[in-house]
């Protein structure tokens, strides 16, 4: 029979990934404690809100308070179990940068009594759990680290890499496969009982350090896709077809699946995660990286495309339609759009830019200050505009009348009038 655990979590980060896994664990009956540096989390958690947009999570958020099962702190507590998800940006260099998993470490380790499960959950380079393991060991020598020995320890590292797309957390949480990398084989084990209290996929078992590279594997081959059906969108441009309808043709063959273009990838995973990849083996790195480079510059060649329209008139107005990184979200996180504003804006200083984001409801700080630009309904943008960009494709966008854009020039990134 498979262990299923029993006992207090304390989920470290409250963000995208933390505050979902800890209403998962908690609306099954798990004490769940989470742990936030940022005061505002903490306060809207413990009131049961929700700092942010997506799907089922508020629900979750304020039964599982209401049911007295979630809590919210700034330090973290004693628990059996930790569950580190906190954000691993990347460097300049392009190395990820670890600083948040070594504070989460440095509070966990005077916590430790002995029998506690540590899991990663934060997206990192190859050997970053094993890392994990040998911090603890320097921070508490009195106890015995997993890398240590293949005995029995004083506590259990493992990787749990999170594989759920935004929008649809609470639904993947719940039915995604999860893949769990222990230091050792038992500790592997223990931390996949923390995820059969709520998981419907099957759990499956490896060790740390592959655990690790297969989520990055997963976002660096959707980056290479997606890369591909953006070469394909320039090539098309300047061979003047249609790559909407070059990609549908092409993928009515039983084995061509190919992605969609857009104006870049934006996130904080697959514009993210592929680097850790290079920043581990960059000579042999050539298409992850290429990938990478093709995708990072759709928003300059989109922003470019822009400018260029506007030559024709004498005084434009351009409405940018989005600025979030994906349909439907209200995250601006490595946004594309955003990059692509920010641009038009540097190119054409003087430039009227109206912005419709339903999501937000002022301008990020990057925007803000730039006297050409306002945030404005879509409707009131569209019509005031000379120039149409589509750069997000919410359903809020895709519902509006195309009656709406007659006489206007639509550079539609998306392709959802088409
Ligand atoms: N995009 C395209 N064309 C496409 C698909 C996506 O341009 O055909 C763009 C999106 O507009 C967006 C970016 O790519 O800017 C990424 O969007 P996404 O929906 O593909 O993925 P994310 O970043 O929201 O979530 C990904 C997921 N990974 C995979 O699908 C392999 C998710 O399962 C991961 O959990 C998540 O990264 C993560 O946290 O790592």
């Amino acid at each position: 029979m498979d262990e299923v655990f029993e006992g207090r979590v304390a989920v470290v980060g409250l963000g995208y990934i933390g505050l979902p896994t800890a209403v998962a664990l908690a609306t099954r009956g798990v004490e769940v404690i989470g742990v936030d540096v940022n005061e505002d989390t903490v306060e809207a958690v413990s009131r049961g809100e929700v700092p942010f947009v997506e799907p089922e999570l508020a629900i979750g958020v304020s039964g599982a308070v209401s049911m007295g099962r979630l809590e919210a702190t700034t330090k973290v507590p004693e628990a059996d179990a930790f569950i580190i998800a906190v954000p691993t940006p990347f460097n300049s260099d392009h190395t990820a940068d670890l600083t948040y998993v070594r504070a989460a470490v440095e509070q966990i380790a005077p916590r430790l009594h002995g029998g506690e499960v540590i899991i990663l959950e934060s997206t990192s380079p190859p050997g970053t759990t094993e890392g994990v393991s040998r911090w603890l060991a320097e921070l508490r020598p009195d106890l015995v680290a997993p890398h240590t020995s293949e005995g029995v320890p004083d506590y259990y590292v493992a990787h749990c890499p999170e594989r759920v797309l935004p929008g649809r957390i609470m639904i993947e949480m719940i039915t995604n496969d999860r893949v769990v990398g222990g230091v050792t084989r038992r500790c592997a084990e223990r931390a996949a009982s923390i995820y059969r209290v709520f998981s419907q996929g099957t759990i499956h078992l490896t060790d740390a350090a592959s655990a690790e590279m297969a989520k990055l594997v997963e976002n660096a081959y959707r980056d290479v896709n997606i890369a591909f059906a953006n070469e394909l969108s320039l090539i098309s441009e300047d061979l003047r077809l249609d790559v909407w309808e070059v990609i549908k043709m092409a993928n009515h063959h039983p084995r061509v699946n190919i992605l969609t273009p857009g104006p870049g990838v934006g996130g904080h995973c697959i514009a993210v995660d592929p680097w850790f990849i290079v920043g581990a083996s960059p000579e042999l790195s050539r298409l992850i990286r290429t990938a990478r480079e093709i995708n990072d510059h759709k928003p300059h060649h989109v922003a470019a495309q822009v400018v260029a329209k506007t030559e024709r008139f004498r005084k434009p107005t351009v409405a940018c339609l989005g600025l979030a990184y994906k349909a439907n979200v209200d995250d601006l996180r490595e946004s594309p759009a955003l990059d692509i504003v920010e641009d038009i804006a540097d190119a054409l200083p003087e430039l009227d830019i109206r912005i419709a984001e339903p999501f937000i409801d002022r301008l990020p700080t990057s925007l803000q200050g730039r006297p050409g630009l306002r945030l404005q309904p879509v409707k009131e943008a569209i019509d005031d505009a000379d120039i149409v960009v589509v750069l997000v494709d919410h359903d809020h966008f895709r519902a509006l009348s195309r009656s709406r854009l007659e006489g206007k020039i639509v550079y539609d990134t998306r392709g959802i009038w088409r």
